[in-house]
């Protein structure tokens, strides 16, 4: 069957399995989105190239299928960098399609020539120039593996214009991935095994780490069998949420910078860690020469090269999650683990004292009462959570309780503001059944709020809750702190969100008082299309505990206690 190398584009897209794809159209990759029209794809237009690759990031976040973005040459492909670092980052699956001038044309200047691949080859996983329609199929076929085996990740293949004009006979069988077949657990799990056996039944102050590898992995059976049979504690990274229900009596809650102090101490306590799936960024360890000083680790995860990177590991585990706590859990001597999990519940108490949810109503608006309220009403409905990045970001890990795997969506590695709308927007097509809310600040909100009209157009029914303060607040949080209050740039005026919604055809809804929270929210859950709620917030508030960048992870600073009010009251 002849085909051009547009057409094999789209046949060899959906024979992956893909129905979605988000992107802005252009010159080079006109052919493609000609062919497009012929195929089984919904096609989502998005306001901005780094809209379709957080959306394409939202999506395979949401359903763990891979993501995927199209743009055109030039500024389409270059306006993608910001969200491929983003996916890059997190170990997200997406694949990015773009347009590139003739391949004759390659090397001059050409108009809207830029070299994308080499732009992006430190951001992605893999990337292809593809210059003829006889390498179009397996270029695809690669990507797909390469994005979703082993470490997932972005991938991106440029394609000339002419290769996607010229014809060519169709060979997909001919097209099987050369790539090497994910790798299988190497023996030295076998020989490492029996020494975390050893070590994890000799414990007495024991905790498990969850990473974003466990969902990443789907092992959350396996976690939950290790933890409930060896009676051992689970702590969180940001991107581990959901992992482990919220609710397990052994889920202590988050670690790190922003994370429980509790949990913080514990770690600096424990006599071993058994981190699953997860690579100890620096905003969960702080300081490095005193971090879990008492501690053997025991690191189980999937890419080498994380392995002695920033901690060192006694007892390496390399292989998929899921695979080695299968092997290793039976092996485990069930055990009771009671005093040093009564140890942490008493390192619990001064945290409840200080906690902002102890605080009577006095007419002020938290933001995590506001994360708590949307918490409470949506708790008992399959709902997802895309949020931004900043301080909401943190009460929302903090103040939103999350039982179940990839319901919650955020940007952890790159930190990428303005990622929450276009995520959710993504996330809503790939779980269309789910509720979804993006929760993001009135800074990152302004970043892609073009994409609302995206939002109206294809009828895709989000809920965005603006936690607004008036501020990039965790920058205003680290001026407070480290700067003197010297507020240079973080006060940062809006539109009126209200108005603005509806200008785009979308209900706004504002909030200034707690008791007018839960019924905003409902009202949003139960009206058809996407809505806006503007949750005008406590300007100054503070995000507790915090560990100072690189101080050590016990010395947090507190919520003072008992709690005084900041600047502005
Ligand atoms: C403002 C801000 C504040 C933050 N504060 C905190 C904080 O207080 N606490 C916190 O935890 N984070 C915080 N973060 C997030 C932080 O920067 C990191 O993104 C996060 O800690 C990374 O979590 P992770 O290691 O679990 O996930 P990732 O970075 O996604 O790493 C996952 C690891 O799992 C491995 N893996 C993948 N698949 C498998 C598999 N099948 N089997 C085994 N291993 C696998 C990968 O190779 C990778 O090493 C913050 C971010 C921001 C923006
Ligand atoms: C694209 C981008 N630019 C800058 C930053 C640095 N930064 C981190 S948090 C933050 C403030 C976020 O403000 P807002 O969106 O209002 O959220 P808030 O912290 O107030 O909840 C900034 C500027 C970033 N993370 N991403
Ligand atoms: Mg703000």
């Amino acid at each position: 069957m002849k085909l051009t190398g547009a057409q094999i584009l789209w046949e060899s897209l959906v024979r992956e399995g893909v129905t979605d794809v988000f992107g802005y159209p252009g010159g080079a990759i006109l052919p493609a989105y000609d062919a497009m029209l012929d195929y089984p794809i919904r096609h989502v237009l998005v306001r901005h190239e780094q809209g379709a690759t957080h959306m394409a990031d939202g999506y395979a976040r949401a359903s763990g299928r891979v993501g995927v973005a199209i743009a055109t040459s030039g500024p389409g492909a270059t306006n993608m960098v910001t969200g491929i670092a983003t996916a890059m980052l997190d170990s997200s699956p997406i694949v990015c399609i773009t347009g590139q001038v003739g391949s004759r044309l390659i090397g001059s200047d050409a108009f809207q020539e830029i070299d994308i691949t080499g732009i992006t080859l430190p951001i992605t996983k893999h990337n292809y120039l593809v210059t003829r329609a006889e390498d179009v199929a397996r270029a695809v076929r690669e990507a797909f593996v390469i994005a979703k085996s082993g470490r997932p990740g972005p991938v991106l293949i440029d394609i000339t214009k002419d290769a996607q004009q010229s014809s060519c006979e169709f060979d997909w069988d001919a097209a099987a991935p050369v790539v090497p077949e994910w790798r299988r657990v190497p023996d030295a799990v076998n020989r490492t095994l029996q020494q975390a056996i050893t070590l994890i039944s000799a414990a007495e102050r024991p905790v498990i780490f969850a990473g974003h590898g466990v969902l990443i992995s789907g092992a959350m059976a396996e976690l939950q069998a290790l933890a409930e049979r060896s009676h051992i504690p689970v702590a969180m990274t940001l991107l581990g949420i959901g992992g482990f229900p919220a609710s397990h009596p052994l889920n202590i809650g988050m670690m790190g910078m922003h994370g429980e102090a509790w949990v913080n101490l514990a770690i600096q306590e424990a006599d071993l860690l058994i981190a699953c799936g997860m690579r100890f960024d620096d905003r969960v360890t702080g300081n490095l020469r005193t971090y879990a000083p008492n501690a053997k680790k025991i690191h189980i995860e999937i890419d080498p090269s994380e392995i002695n990177k920033n901690v060192p590991a006694d007892v390496p585990l390399v292989g998929d999650l899921r695979d080695v706590l299968a092997r290793l859990t039976p092996a485990v001597a069930p055990s009771d683990r009671t005093i040093w999990l009564r140890r942490i519940n008493d390192l619990k108490g001064d945290s409840a004292v200080r906690d902002i949810q102890s605080l009577p109503d006095e007419g002020h608006l938290y933001a995590a009462h506001v994360i708590n309220d949307l918490w409470r009403a949506t708790r008992n409905s399959d709902t997802i959570i895309v949020t931004d990045v900043g301080q909401h970001q943190m009460w929302e890990a903090q103040y939103y309780h999350h039982d179940v795997p990839r319901s919650l969506i955020t940007s952890g590695g790159l930190g990428t503001m303005g990622f929450a709308v276009p995520a959710a927007i993504g996330a809503k097509r790939a779980r269309p059944d789910a509720d979804v809310w993006a929760v993001v600040g009135d800074g990152g909100f302004q970043m892609t709020m073009c994409e609302l009209a995206t939002a109206v157009q294809d009828s895709i029914d989000i809920k965005i809750a603006i936690i607004n303060n008036g501020y990039l607040g965790m920058v205003r949080q680290w001026q407070e702190f480290f700067y003197e209050r010297r507020y240079a740039a973080t006060p940062l005026s809006g539109p009126d969100f209200v108005k603005l919604a509806e200008a785009f055809g979308i209900r706004g809804i504002a909030v200034s008082s707690r008791g007018d929270v839960l019924p905003a929210v409902d009202g949003a859950r139960t009206h058809a299309g996407p809505v806006v709620i503007d949750f005008r917030v406590e300007q100054e508030d503070t995000v507790y505990p915090m560990v100072p960048a690189g101080a050590d992870l016990h010395a947090m600073i507190r919520r003072p206690n008992p709690i005084v009010e900041t600047g502005a009251d």
